[in-house]
């Protein structure tokens, strides 16, 4: 664009976060993208889209065999997705962090799942769970032209240069 292309540093990840149908129906897109945005996290994509069955059997393709598979594509094919990528230093660890635990019953309030959610089959929000599952689930949900490369105003305030 205007300049400010930037390569990504080695230590700068991306992540895939999902607010998932329940979460959108609940109305907390909002509220998922502000915790992410105040932690000073970049996003770098957003859309919304109806997922489809093949989609979520790529994305979810290591719970082919768990008993819970076919609720979970029925879930997650309920309904609208936001779909997010976010980008910073360590965002796929923190993310983890921002979201909680899988199960609500275990998540600590203050975490996204803690705080909005009671049942294991509704969590509200995906994030990826390791730097190469990132990749690998964005370039599922996204195309490279829908990525947005840009560096904010305030990175020096976030980053220790
Ligand atoms: P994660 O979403 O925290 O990474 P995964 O183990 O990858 O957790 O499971 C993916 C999703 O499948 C969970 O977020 C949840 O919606 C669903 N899920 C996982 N375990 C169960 C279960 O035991 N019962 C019902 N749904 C489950």
């Amino acid at each position: 664009g205007q300049g400010h292309a930037r390569s990504l540093s080695s230590d700068t990840e991306r992540t895939l976060v999902a607010v998932k149908p329940d979460g959108v129906q609940r109305r907390l897109i909002g509220e998922v993208i502000k915790r992410f945005e105040q932690r000073g996290f970049r996003l770098v994509g957003l859309k919304m889209l109806q997922a489809s069955d093949k989609l979520l059997a790529q994305h979810y393709v290591s719970l082919q065999r768990k008993p819970f598979y076919s609720s979970l594509l029925y879930y997650m094919t309920s309904g609208p997705i936001v779909a997010m990528v976010w980008e910073g230093h360590n965002v796929v660890r923190s993310s983890r962090m921002l979201v909680g635990n899988t199960d609500p019953a275990e998540a600590a309030p203050g975490t996204i799942r803690g705080d909005f959610s009671v049942h294991i089959s509704r969590n509200v929000v995906h994030a990826s769970d390791s730097v190469e599952g990132a990749e690998r689930e964005i370039s599922l949900w996204f195309h490279r032209s829908e990525l947005i490369d840009w560096e904010g105003w305030d990175h020096k305030n976030i980053y220790h240069l």
